[in-house]
Order: structure tokens, then C-alpha cells, then sequence
């Protein structure tokens, strides 16, 4: 282990992926400035479908792992038992590509008033890549995996933890086997470090969380990991069972082995007590225009507002804009790629008048469930969804209110030639 501190080895690693970055990040910092977060660094990201790695946030709590792909391997465990070498990981299954649209599950926190512990994120812990690498359900049925009932694949990731909490997730085996990669390209070149070089895996619409980076085994068990689940020393039940999970204010939440469903809002409808976020709630964000300068608009021309929408495992069925704070509301057209677990594409032109204006959108998913409009009071918990509110939680997780992802438009006319502001 070093002796430097590990907040100076975290700066570093910041400094270094900024510059590698290039400008399409920028950093957010938690105030105990235990986690590596850069979000992407302006609303134009959320007007396009494919996010270049540029662009694409990053966030993880411990230091990226001193990696070498020639000596990773990836044991398997607990049901099962092998060790893959990356060689094997490439070589010996199909290579597939899947899109994948990742959210942190704190994206929004930065919204939660009182505000919460940990990372304030606005809106920019969201994007959509392509991801290659080998099914985990090839790997599993040739290691005689195959019957998912009422088991759970338990991802560990191989960043060092200081021998406290291992970086240790669970997903049910039913999504390990229907749709997961192991994933060792981003966007068709080799996964960069910080994205979790040299493989990860990757869970279709499913926030970020669950996507285990440095993944160096991969674990089968009929419950879900908790305290001493684990063949390691050190904590390994933290990132599943204590942090990442959504409860009103001064409780801790309980341990569960399994849990019935897996969808965060029927969880957060009240099917689990404290929920785990799993798959992404219904979402939406503006991309264009982004409200950093104004814009002038001719007599008789539109101006396109264009955004991205996602529904976790669920499909987005409609998403609506308003260009007047919430008063009206338009239907906005889907368009581009529609593929499970990534998000869509969506455009409305809008005929704007000279001003300043506030535009919202709001998604609806294919079960008829659409974003709330804010964030409760702290109390609320499971009464806010009645009333059109994400709860506020401890955590500040999963969030989906639309009303504060909206954007200030300031509008001119051409005519106006001072465009200063
Ligand atoms: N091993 C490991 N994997 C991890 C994390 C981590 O701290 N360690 N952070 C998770 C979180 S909270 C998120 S949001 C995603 C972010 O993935 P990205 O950095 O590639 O965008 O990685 C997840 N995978
Ligand atoms: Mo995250």
C-alpha cells in the first residue's frame, strides 16, 4: 500500500483523466473527497444518442487498480468454480456488443433539499456507450449455470478497498443470464482504465452501480451478498446492503438475502422496504438548447428542443416538453435507436417567442408511469409518490423529478443586435 495519502493518489487520478478527457468532463467533488466523479461537462451530451468516452461521467470510491490484462484473471466462485484468464474471456465465447445506458444512481442528488451526504450531482452522471465483450450467460451455462431461480450473480470488483469494504454487487441470476456482458471494449477501442480496464460488467439499463469495474470474480449464490457472504477479509456487504439504498432520513436499512422484485419503482411503490436501485427509474433531460447562451431566432423559424429519455428495463412510451415552466405540455417525437436499455432520442420545435423561458420534459414509461415533477419534503417517503414527488431519501438516490432538470432559455429576436447577455 502506498504510504502517500490516498487523497493525494485520488487527485492524481483526477488531474490524469480530466487531460485524457479533454475537456468533455468536469469535475463534481464530495465533500469528504472519497470518490473520483467527473461528470459530463455540458447539456449538449444529452442532445446526442452515442456518447463519446470523452464525454462519458465516471465515478468510483476507491483507486483505479494497477492493472496488466496479460495477468487478470476472473475467478468463479461460490455454485460454480474456474478461473478465466482474459484470453479465455475474448477467445473462448462470443463476442457481442450491447448499448448501454448508465446513470449513477446519485444523478439528481445535487437537487435534494436538505441536501444529502456524498457527491451533488445535477443532471450529468448519464450516458450511453457501446460496450463489447462475452455474454455472462456464456460463461455461466458452460460452467452447468443455467437455472436462475432464486439465485444472484455477485460481481467483485479488484480496486484496491484498504481493507475495509470490498466494491461487491449483486444482480439476480434471471438479468445476469437474460442480458449481461463482461465487457472489455468501450465505444470499439480497449476499456480506459477509469471505465474499469480490463474488463467490467455491464448490466442494460441498470444503474451504474451494478456495473462492477476491475471485475476479478464473479460469484453464485442463492441470495444476494451479505456480511461473510464472501471467501476474503475486509467488509463485504457495505455497496449492496448499507450504502445504495433508498430510506427516509435516521434509518438503516435492513439486510435482505433476496429480494422479490427487481424493479426500483415497484420497489419504491412499496414492494421492498428499503429499496436497492437496480434498474433506472423513468427519465429525461434536455440536451438542446442548453441555456449557456442566448439564442436568436428569426420570424417563422423553430427552434429544435432535444433531449434523451430512458426507462431502465422498462421502454420509454412518451415524453412530453413544456416551454412554459409546467403550465402546457406538448408530446415531443421519439426518433434515432431503440434498443432495450438505452435511452431515445426526442425532438420538438418549438416556436419561441422572445424572452426568458423555462423548459421541462417529462417521460412516461410503457407502464404508465411518469416522472414526478420534484423532490419532497424529507418526511414524505412513500406518501410523496402520491403526490407527484420523488421521495426525498437519506441517500439521494434514483431520483427522476423532472422539474429541476429544467433549463433557462434566454431568447432573441434577430433583429436584436445586442446579444451580450
Ligand atoms: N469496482 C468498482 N466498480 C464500480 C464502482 C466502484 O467504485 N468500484 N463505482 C460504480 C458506480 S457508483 C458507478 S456510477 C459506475 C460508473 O461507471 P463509469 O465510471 O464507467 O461511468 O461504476 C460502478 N462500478
Ligand atoms: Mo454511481
Amino acid at each position: 500500500m502506498a504510504t502517500e495519502r490516498p487523497r493525494d493518489a485520488r487527485h492524481r487520478e483526477i488531474d490524469a483523466i480530466v487531460e485524457a478527457k479533454a475537456g468533455g468532463v468536469a469535475e463534481t467533488r464530495d465533500e469528504a473527497d472519497k470518490y473520483t466523479v467527473l461528470g459530463a461537462a455540458s447539456r449538449r451530451t444529452f442532445a446526442n444518442w452515442l456518447t463519446p468516452t470523452e464525454e462519458h461521467f465516471v465515478c468510483h470510491r476507491n483507486d483505479i487498480p494497477d492493472a496488466d490484462a496479460d495477468a487478470w484473471t476472473v475467478s468463479l466462485t461460490g455454485e460454480f468454480d474456474g478461473e478465466l484468464s482474459m484470453a479465455d474471456v475474448r477467445d473462448e465465447y462470443p463476442t457481442v456488443a450491447v448499448a448501454h445506458t448508465m446513470e449513477c444512481a446519485g444523478n439528481g442528488r445535487g437537487q435534494h433539499r436538505p441536501e444529502t451526504g456524498s457527491v451533488q450531482w445535477d443532471c450529468e452522471a448519464a450516458a450511453t456507450a457501446f460496450w463489447t465483450g462475452t455474454p455472462v450467460s456464456s460463461i455461466l451455462r458452460d460452467h452447468g449455470v443455467t437455472d436462475p431461480e432464486g439465485r444472484w450473480l455477485t460481481a467483485i470488483g479488484g480496486d484496491p478497498s484498504d481493507g475495509d469494504d470490498v466494491f461487491a454487487r449483486s444482480i439476480p441470476l434471471e438479468k445476469a443470464l437474460d442480458d449481461c456482458v463482461l465487457a472489455y471494449e468501450m465505444n470499439g477501442e480497449p476499456l480506459p482504465r477509469e471505465h474499469g480496464y480490463p474488463v467490467r460488467l455491464i448490466v442494460p439499463g441498470w444503474y451504474g452501480v451494478n456495473n462492477v469495474k476491475w471485475v476479478e470474480e464473479l460469484r453464485v449464490m442463492d441470495s444476494m451478498v451479505v456480511e461473510g457472504s464472501l471467501e476474503r477479509p475486509g467488509e463485504h456487504a457495505h455497496w449492496q446492503q448499507v450504502s445504495y439504498r433508498i430510506h427516509p432520513r435516521g434509518n438503516e436499512p435492513d439486510e435482505n438475502e433476496t429480494v422479490d422484485t427487481y424493479d426500483t419503482w415497484a420497489q419504491l411503490e412499496g414492494a421492498v422496504e428499503h429499496p436497492y436501485p437496480f434498474d433506472a427509474n423513468v427519465m429525461s433531460l434536455i440536451g438542446t438548447p442548453d441555456g449557456a447562451s442566448p439564442i436568436t431566432v428569426r420570424a417563422g423559424e423553430t427552434v429544435e428542443v432535444r433531449g434523451v429519455a430512458w426507462a431502465g428495463d422498462d421502454a420509454v412510451d412518451r415524453v412530453q416538453v413544456s416551454t412554459d415552466g409546467g403550465d402546457t405540455w406538448i408530446d415531443a417525437e421519439l426518433f434515432g435507436p431503440d434498443y432495450a436499455g438505452t435511452w431515445r432520442l426526442f425532438r420538438y420545435d418549438w416556436d419561441a417567442e422572445p424572452g426568458r423561458h423555462t423548459l421541462l420534459s417529462c417521460a412516461t414509461d410503457d407502464l404508465g408511469r411518469r416522472q414526478p415533477s420534484r423532490i419532497s419534503e424529507p418526511d414524505a417517503w412513500r406518501d410523496a409518490l402520491e403526490n407527484d414527488e420523488y421521495p426525498w431519501n437519506e441517500g439521494g438516490y434514483a431520483s427522476n423529478a423532472y422539474e429541476p432538470n429544467g433549463v433557462e432559455v434566454q431568447v432573441h429576436a434577430d433583429d436584436d443586435r445586442n446579444v451580450s447577455k
